[in-house]
């Protein structure tokens, strides 16, 4: 069944604003399909028939007039398989079979075989948050293998390529550049042929969250400060004729929105009535929120970052009892140039003032000596080449700091929401902050208590380089249990690092130096390495912090240690 543009009456310039439906969804005949909008008005294009979404035909954005088709229907209980006939890649007549996809291997392109419409999904995205969609790397009609990446998402912590997985022709791409993400998302389908293997159908349809959701349709109608309105007063602002059934709930929504297409905070909210109840429900003045829909529209996911942003934002006056920072226009000087944060900086920034707010910081300092360590290492020159790593002294900390951890648990732990048990991890995940021109970024060697100094160096090495060229997968930056960060490159006495909250310590390390050490009877040259230990006071006392830091110095001054 075909779901098709409505009379729009002589209303202009109607784009898709909103797609409430994903392929696969099983709606009923009330339910929306999109949100359509004119130069006058908004509305919302009922199914009008029950069943499955089979296709979307129009994209966000897309300019539209009436029967055009938008969404085609099968129904909900029919037959999952497709028939032989393969449609052409860039308009399927058929109702297609919606399989679930994860990479698989690309299946034999012989025409004969039955075609296939294979969803690829946003995969597990684990601890991270804020992925949004950053690269469209294919687009609609494309031949792809299953290595080709279609899009590259990115998340406060890392970017990530979504390779097709399978062999196939891109149906569509169904987010668009800036879209937020999350575990589950349809990202794109893909005509393949060929039978799909099992491995490759691996979850369930799910809803998008960049926009509003379905339960938008079942609101009550809405005036533009939230309160609900009459029918009738619906009646009043709806001045197209022939509009379809509920072309009302949104039209007082507009307003002089369209005065200002950048999604600026306008006088009028234009937004639907689920984003309304839940600036309700979150006491916030959507008139103070930047749409990042078409035309400016305000969607679930800017309410939520609007949210955070106030809960974040350094200069925020009153709450907590900080002060505000007063704005100061800085152009009454001299000359100034506006530079906007990468987002690894600006996240990066948000979980530092999180981390520094929430941790009640603490940090140690002492030197150990590393005479010996270096020249150990330097004995180690050669045989590291022929294995193909170069090892720092980074590695050596990474070792001893497991061992450490190990007989110290409370520093390989994170405190629960309410601050009153221990989550003691027995892994050792450490994480390492690598400096690069994106932005600080902190990759993650897995058991690190478990390798080698050239395993722990080729590691560090790989790490950074995979950081430093935006190719960190997600699994290689989170899951840490204790971080690390040297800035013994590039100099410096000591610094205080700040912890990577939910971890509970954090260990500096600065430049090593030769330093005067008194051996009780004169002066000896010794190589002396700095180190600062953060820590949460709530989880770790001054003392065990003292010990940790006495147990760590006594194993890198004597490496024998390590294997007590
Ligand atoms: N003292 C003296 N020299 C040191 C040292 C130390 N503590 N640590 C490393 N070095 C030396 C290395 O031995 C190497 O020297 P050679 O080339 O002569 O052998 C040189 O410094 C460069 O080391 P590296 O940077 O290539 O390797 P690394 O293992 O020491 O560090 C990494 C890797 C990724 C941690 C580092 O490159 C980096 O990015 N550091 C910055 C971390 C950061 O920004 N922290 C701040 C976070 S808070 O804002």
């Amino acid at each position: 069944m075909d779901i098709l543009i409505p009379d729009i009456g002589d209303a202009e310039d109607v784009v898709v604003v909103e797609i409430c439906v994903a392929v696969g969804d099983d709606i009923g005949a009330d339910d929306a399909v999109v949100v359509i909008e004119s130069d006058k008005a908004s509305m919302e294009v009922p199914a009008g028939f029950a069943g499955r979404v089979a296709s979307i035909e129009v994209a966000l954005g897309d300019e539209v007039r009436q029967g055009q088709l938008i969404v085609r229907l099968e129904e909900a209980d029919a037959q999952v398989t497709k028939g032989a006939a393969a449609p052409p890649a860039d308009a399927p007549d058929e109702a297609e079979t919606v399989a679930e996809a994860a990479p698989a291997e690309p299946s034999p392109e012989a025409n004969a075989d039955p075609e296939t419409t294979v969803r690829v999904e946003m995969p597990d995205v684990g601890e991270a948050t804020d992925v949004v969609v950053i690269e469209i790397s294919a687009k609609k009609g494309d031949r792809v293998t299953s290595d080709d990446v279609l899009l590259v998402v990115e998340s406060d912590k890392a970017s990530m390529e979504i390779p097709a997985g399978m062999a196939g022709v891109v149906q569509e791409i169904h987010v668009a550049e800036g879209d937020p993400v999350v575990e589950g998302s349809l990202l794109a389908t893909l005509f393949v042929q060929g039978a799909i293997p099992e491995t490759a159908k691996t979850r369930p349809p799910v809803q998008e969250t960049s926009s509003d959701d379905a339960s938008e349709t079942e609101d009550a109608p809405e005036t533009n400060d939230g309160s609900e309105t009459t029918d009738e007063t619906d009646k009043k602002v709806a001045p197209e004729p022939g509009s379809p059934k509920r072309a009302a709930h949104l039209t007082n929504d507009k307003g002089g929105v369209d005065s200002d297409e950048s999604g600026a905070p306008a006088d009028r909210v234009y937004a639907g009535p689920a984003v309304r109840r839940l600036g309700r429900e979150l006491g916030v003045d959507l008139k103070q929120v930047r749409g990042s829909g078409a035309r400016g529209r305000i969607v679930k996911d800017d309410v939520k970052a609007f949210v955070k942003t106030q809960l974040t934002k350094p200069d925020r006056g009153g709450g907590g009892g900080i002060p505000e920072v007063p704005a100061i226009d800085f152009k009454r000087f001299g000359e100034i140039e506006l530079q906007p944060m990468t987002r690894i900086q600006s996240s990066g920034a948000t979980n530092l003032h999180r981390s520094w707010l929430n941790v009640v910081h603490v940090t140690q300092h002492d030197d150990a000596d590393v005479t010996e360590m270096e020249a150990f290492r330097a004995t180690l020159k050669g045989e590291a080449e022929a294995a193909g790593v170069k090892v720092t002294p980074l590695a050596f900390i990474i070792k001893a700091c497991c061992q450490v951890l190990k007989a110290m648990p409370t520093f390989n732990a994170s405190l629960d929401a309410q601050g009153r048990n221990f989550i003691l991890k027995k892994y050792y995940h450490i994480g390492f902050a690598v400096d690069t021109d994106q932005g600080l970024v902190v990759p993650v060697i897995r058991n690190a208590d478990q390798l080698g100094i050239f395993d722990l160096s080729r590691q560090i090495a790989d790490l950074a380089e995979k950081a430093r060229t935006r190719k960190l997968g997600l699994d290689d930056v989170q899951g840490a249990s204790f971080t690390i960060s040297s800035l013994g490159n590039l100099g410096g006495t000591g610094f205080t690092p700040i912890v990577n909250a939910p971890e509970v310590a954090i260990l500096g390390v600065s430049r090593l130096a030769i330093q005067p050490v008194w051996n009780g009877e004169t002066f000896e040259p010794r190589k002396l390495l700095p180190l600062s230990l953060s820590y949460d006071h709530r989880a770790i006392n001054g003392a065990e912090g003292g010990r940790f830091m006495v147990m760590l110095c006594d194993l890198l001054k004597d490496l024998r240690r390590l294997t007590l």
